[in-house]
Formats: structure tokens, sequence, C-alpha cells
């Protein structure tokens, strides 16, 4: 564990931060400021000068104006549950804590939609909008610490992209504050809204790098009342392709996709068994809305209908599901009970997929793949003497070579800078460039994360 910066005695910007979020929210101690150090992976993380932790979004503006006029730079942090260290510091920067901003509500149920705190998390938003019959369209396996404000700054996937969209699809409003503490925002939460840019998709997916995020609305979907999930046992890719063209007719909400060794590992681990014996090459899990009765329409019979005969494993109830389910979402926490992973999360186009994975086994034939089937997004993880930078960079020149991406779903962070290059354009990132310059000219927030640090230090 990296130890905590230099808080040099009467340091006055930190004294000037305490009155603007109290004493208690200027945390500089090493056991104080530990868990917001370094990132979920073990990976990445250092010292930082103090981490502050404001309750509004007018102790946000004034945190980032003192930081602005000192030359600070400032790290925004949500839950810090990220897998590309773009939300831990690297070297002495401030942590800026939004977990405060936890207003949640209200609903509007008729758009429908939720306005929330950037510290809210999505398993939070989950909870209020069951209540309504409602639903966040985004949902991952980090609910429980992911915060909103986190997921939009890195439009989060996750498993109901095929039926939702990212994060991206979900944002109606953003309001955020520019490092010189100017509050900008459209919060009027219109579906349809053609008046000019919007400042909150530019934000959506920016990583910390343009402004920080205090509050979103967000679209909410129909809670499913029922749905069935099914594991269906596939020989090659191909076939876990055909499956997945089969099972999109039946209108899924996830098709998910492991392979044998990774569910091994993660059945040992966690001591849930494999639904299907013998264990296939590959495993394709899919959710459906609908439960098991009502007819040709219910999600088991659409599902059956769509799997063919595949050997597949249907959930007779709740617990089965969990269980089904345990094995795909439990697979980074048994990658981690093994060591310090190098992840590498890439999108591939459907039609390279057999191609890719072919060249993978041939590269790095011990590593730990699965991910979101119907985008394509892989997750390799290398693990143990497969870890090394020359097997990082061997795979995302093999992915940028197939026409894929090299960040599918995690971001850039400090992780993927060196490789940006590889599916982004000059041109594209000069952009980019131009666009911080003018909304963070004073240049302190996150430095180092998405766009390589030039030599004027910018
Ligand atoms: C998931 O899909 C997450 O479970 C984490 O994106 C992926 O641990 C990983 O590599
Ligand atoms: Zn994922």
């Amino acid at each position: 564990m990296p130890a905590a910066g230099p808080t040099p005695g009467g340091d006055g910007l930190l004294e000037a931060l305490r009155d603007v979020v109290g004493h208690a929210h200027v945390l500089t101690d090493d056991h104080a400021t530990a868990g917001y150090r370094v990132d979920w992976t073990g990976r990445f993380g250092g010292p930082t000068r103090a981490v502050v932790r404001p309750a509004d979004t007018d102790q946000v503006a004034a945190t980032l104006r003192l930081c602005s006029d000192a030359g600070v730079p400032v790290v925004p942090q949500g839950g810090n549950t990220g897998l590309v260290g773009g939300g831990v510091p690297r070297d002495g920067e401030l942590v800026l804590s939004l977990r405060r901003l936890d207003t949640i509500g209200p609903v509007d149920p008729h758009t429908p939609s939720i306005t929330v705190g950037a510290g809210v998390t999505a398993a939070a938003v989950q909870q209020v909008a069951a209540g309504h019959g409602l639903a966040l369209g985004v949902d991952l396996a980090a609910r429980d610490s992911a915060t909103i404000g986190g997921m939009v700054a890195t439009n989060a996937g996750g498993i109901h992209v095929v039926a939702h969209g990212s994060m991206r699809q979900q944002v109606l409003g953003v309001e955020a504050v520019l490092s010189d503490g100017t509050v900008v925002g459209h919060m009027a939460g219109l579906v349809k809204d053609n008046a000019g840019p919007d400042l909150g998709q530019l934000l959506t997916g920016s990583e910390g790098i343009l402004a920080v995020i205090t509050s979103v609305i967000l679209r909410l979907v129909p809670r499913p009342t029922h749905t069935t999930v099914a594991v269906i046992g596939c020989a090659t890719v191909d076939d876990a392709l055909e499956a997945l063209t089969a099972v999109r007719r039946a209108r899924p909400l996830a098709v998910e996709v492991m392979r044998a060794a990774g569910v091994a590992m993660v059945a040992q681990h966690t001591g849930v068994s494999v639904p299907i014996d013998p264990v296939p090459p590959w495993l394709v899990l899919v959710e459906v809305e609908g439960g098991g009765d009502g007819g040709g329409d219910a999600g088991s019979a659409r599902l059956v209908d769509a799997v063919g005969d595949r050997p597949t494993a249907l959930a007779q109830d709740a617990a089965d599901a969990r269980r089904f389910w345990q094995l795909r979402e439990r697979h980074t926490e048994a990658i981690n009970a093994r060591g310090v992973p190098i992840k590498l999360d890439v999108t591939v186009p459907l039609d390279r997929l057999a191609d890719v994975v072919d060249q993978l086994d041939a590269i790095v034939p011990g590593a730990v793949c699965f991910g979101h089937l119907a985008e394509g997004n892989l997750h390799v993880n290398l693990l143990g003497d497969e870890a090394t930078a020359a097997n990082e960079d061997a795979v995302l020149r093999l992915v940028a070579e197939h026409g894929g991406s090299i960040a599918s779903e995690h971001g850039v962070g400090v992780a993927k800078v060196a490789h940006l290059h590889l599916t982004r354009s000059v041109e594209e990132v000069e952009a980019l460039r131009r666009i911080r310059r003018a909304l963070d000219p004073a240049g302190i927030l996150n430095p180092g994360v998405v766009l390589p640090v030039t030599r004027s230090g910018r």
C-alpha cells in the first residue's frame, strides 16, 4: 500500500479546504486515506496530499476553485470500483471523493427518470426505482459500491447493454463543475432536446478530465417482474455466436460468455457448481424477460426455442438463477484471489471473434477470458508469468489489427494511455486535448488519465 503524501504543517490550501468542507472531511493520515489510494485490482494507486469529501455542489465548486488557484491536481473519485487506475492518485494528487453527494430522487414516473447525486450507488438507484416498478437500465457486478457519477464519467456498460445500452443511453441530464468552480449543466431531463450540442453527453465517458459530475438525471426502464436464466453449452466460438443470434430473437436482457477454465476457477473459489456436465468449452449465460408459465411467449419457452439441441441448464428458481450469475459475476474476485492481474477489456467485432480468440490462445494460453458476448466485449485477464507488458501490448495490437477497441467499457484510465494511439487517430487525440484545454485551462483535472501528458506537462 502506497504511503499518504506529505502534509506540510500549516498548509494554506488544506486549511482553506477545511473551511469549505469541515475539518472531518479533509483526510490526511495514512489510515483514513488508505481506501482511497489504491484501486480495486491493487495494481494502481499512489500517495495523496489529502482526500476531500464535499457534501454538495457548492462545496465541490469551492474545492475546485481553491485547487485551480493553487495549481494542485485533483483526482475525482466515486465508489473506487474502477479497473484502469483513473480514479486513484498517482503522485500526490488531491482525491476529490464524491460519495457524500448522495441525494436520491425525485422519481418522475411518466418519463420515466430519476434525479440523483453523483455519490449514489447503482444498487440504491435500483432499490428506489423498484419501488415504482422501474429499473436503471445499466447493471453491473460492482453495483453495491459503484456510484452514478463514476458510472457516467466512465460510461459504464455491464450486463444489460444488449437490452438498454450503456450509461450514455441512460443520461438525460448532467450537472458538473469545471475546474475553475463554474457550475455547468442542463437538468431539464427532456428525452428530446436538440437545442445545440449536449454537454452532458460530452462529459459522459470523459473520465474526470473535463469536469466533475455532481448530479445526474437518468432514464429508467420498466422493471421485469419475472426473468428466466439459462446457461447454454457451446463447442466453439462460432457455435456461441450462432447461439447469440438465435437468442437475440428471444429479446435478451443479458448474453454473457465464459470459458471452461475460468468457470472452473470460479467454481473452486466460490463453491458454486457448474450446471452442465461435462463442462463445455464455452458457456453462454442468457437472461430473458418472462417466467416459466404464461404460454408460448413465456421467457422459458422463448429460450428453449432459441437454444436448439445444445446442452442447456435452465434455472428452475431464483436460487438457481443466482448461482448461474455467480459463476459469471464472481470471475473478477476469483481472479484477484490468484494475484494482481493485468486486465484487458477489449471489443472485438463479432465476425472476427473466432480468429482473435485463436490468436489470443497462442499468445496467452492461460488468460482468463469472459465477458459480454452480445457486444463482443471480452475481459482478458493475464495472471502470473503471463502478466507482462509484452503480452499486454501483443493482445491490444491484435485487437486493434482486427478493428476492435482497446478499451471496451472500463475506460482508458492510466492503464491504456500508452495504447490509445492504436485505435484513436492523432487528430482525434489533439481535438480532445483542445477541448480539455478549453474546459480546464489550469490542467488540474485527472492529469495523466486518457490523454498522454505532453512535454509542457499538459
Ligand atoms: C465484469 O464484466 C466487469 O464483470 C469486470 O467488467 C471484468 O474483472 C474483469 O475483468
Ligand atoms: Zn464487464
